[in-house]
């Protein structure tokens, strides 16, 4: 099959392609265009050409158009699915969960068609009305991930188009069939010409592009660390959106509810093959519990089955590559190396890799730092409750986190102290709904998409004075 980009209400070919693969067996699934600069100005130029028709549509109508997406997402659901398992890599009860958190978001912004609330307020002076009012941010650049090759894209799609933005969207290399399938569905659902433009392509050469082009007003991206901060040294006055990485804490108090805390910790570490930025890759456990619950843990990593995304039989799928495999088996080296010891796992072949768990981990350790984005756990011990907070805010990253306890001080406590965008309470560190605000603090970036504040991402308040005294009023000096 060969994909194709979108641009200017065209589908698109270019001189030279590239291999989007399933990353179980490494079969081609699909050829794409590798696009060049020459696409992104073309496609830029496109969404210039249709901003101002968007962006004077009432936002209701946007809307409507929104709902039909939702509509013909879910009726495709069950195809896309298996689409996403098969080049992504990830088991299809959570592949069809990708696509209904697309659905989910798609529905949710269709109603913010009708809110897009700014405010109104007083004014210091008689007959002036003072209010906001939420505008477009104009073109924006949207650069998405593989590991959400559906749900992410349309986290951004979602808000930048109900706002009135019109839109250049690069997907991840990894994943660019996923995306096709997904722009293919806004256009059936009627979103005009030029108003969402698709180009894939390499990051060196389509993405720098969008990052540094002086016609593109914003940018959402998510991805790592390290991408991240070249965006934000080389986006200039864009208004900039940044989505990193993690490396999220469960905390689990001696007085946690061991069964559901072992539940917890297995779908955070090992769900999505840890490919997730909310990926639980630490779990820091006080003393009194601490055998009892890496023995359970143990015995669970160790009777996961790896296998095909597609099978009922599997609970692990595959790394999303070989560099991916390879960076995990690096990281089990290095932990290794550092004096942590091996409690399940540590072996891969191929792009699968064993559910991996490491015990006496000490927090300065690089496994306990460093986002490995793979199906390595580490486990840190604790004695005093407050050491629990200390150690897991000693990270540079403070996306989610989790406590386990029955103790509504503990609870409080760490929703208190953890540097994160997100606490969960006897919950795992992932599963995020989409109108609540997703995000983090420190190196994550401190964005926040989703929600309203997805709404936030994708406009900008204007300030509106209206002076109706028929005389001129100056404000701060007039009694
Ligand atoms: C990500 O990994 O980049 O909360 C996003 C979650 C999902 C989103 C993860 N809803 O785990």
């Amino acid at each position: 099959m060969k994909g194709k980009m979108y641009i200017g209400g065209k589908w698109i070919a270019a001189d030279s392609w590239f291999e989007t693969r399933n990353p179980s067996d490494n079969k081609i699934i699909a050829r794409f265009p590798a696009g060049t600069e020459k696409h992104v100005d073309m496609a830029v130029n496109a969404a210039r050409r249709s901003f101002r028709s968007w962006s004077v549509m009432p936002p209701p109508k946007r809307g409507l158009i929104l709902q039909k997406i939702a509509g013909n997402l879910r009726k495709d659901k069950q195809r896309l699915g298996k689409i996403l398992a098969s080049e992504m890599g990830k088991v299809l009860p959570e592949a069809l969960g990708d696509v209904q958190e697309a659905i989910d978001i798609f529905e949710y912004m269709a109603g913010e068609g009708r809110r897009l609330f700014g405010h109104t307020t007083t004014s210091e002076l008689k007959d002036k009305f003072c209010m906001t009012v939420r505008r477009p941010v104009g073109v924006v650049g949207l650069i998405t991930p593989w590991n959400f090759p559906i749900a992410i894209p349309a986290w951004k799609l979602a808000p930048a188009l109900i706002c009135g933005n019109t839109v250049v969207f690069k997907p991840s290399s990894d994943t660019p069939l996923c995306a096709y399938e997904l722009v293919r569905i806004l256009v059936k659902s009627g979103v005009p010409s030029g108003v969402v433009n698709f180009v894939t392509g390499p990051a060196s050469s389509v993405g720098k592009r969008i990052v540094t082009h002086p016609g593109i007003d914003g940018l959402s991206f998510t991805g790592s660390k390290e991408t991240g901060e070249w965006i934000a040294r080389n986006a200039g006055l864009k208004k900039v959106g940044l989505e990193l990485g993690g490396k999220n804490p469960i905390i689990v108090m001696d007085d946690a509810d061991l069964e559901l805390a072992v539940e917890g910790i297995l779908w955070g570490a090992f769900g999505t093959t840890g490919q997730r930025c909310t990926a639980a890759s630490r779990v820091l456990v006080q003393s009194g519990i601490r055998k009892r619950l890496v023995a359970r843990l143990a015995k669970a990593a160790n009777s996961m089955n790896l296998g095909s995304p597609l099978l009922k039989t599997t609970d692990v799928g595959p790394l999303i590559n070989k560099k991916a495999a390879e960076k995990t088996a690096m990281y089990v080296d290095i932990g290794k190396k550092e004096g942590a010891k091996i409690v399940c796992g540590g072996k891969g072949s191929g792009n699968f890799f064993r559910p991996t768990i490491f015990e006496n981990v000490r927090p300065e350790m690089r496994i306990a730092r460093e986002e490995i984005f793979g199906p390595v756990l580490s486990i840190i011990e604790f004695k005093k409750p407050e050491d629990a907070i200390g150690i897991a805010n000693s990270v540079e990253y403070g996306l989610s986190s989790s406590i386990y306890t029955k103790s509504i001080s503990s609870a409080f406590r760490a929703i208190e102290g953890i540097e994160a965008g997100i606490t969960y309470v006897n919950s795992s560190t992932i599963g995020s709904e989409v109108h609540l605000p997703f995000g983090g603090v420190k190196k994550t970036g401190h964005t926040r998409e989703a929600g309203i504040t997805g709404i936030e991402e994708f406009s900008y308040l204007k300030t509106v004075y209206v002076d109706y005294s028929g005389k001129l009023q100056k404000a701060q000096i007039d009694e």
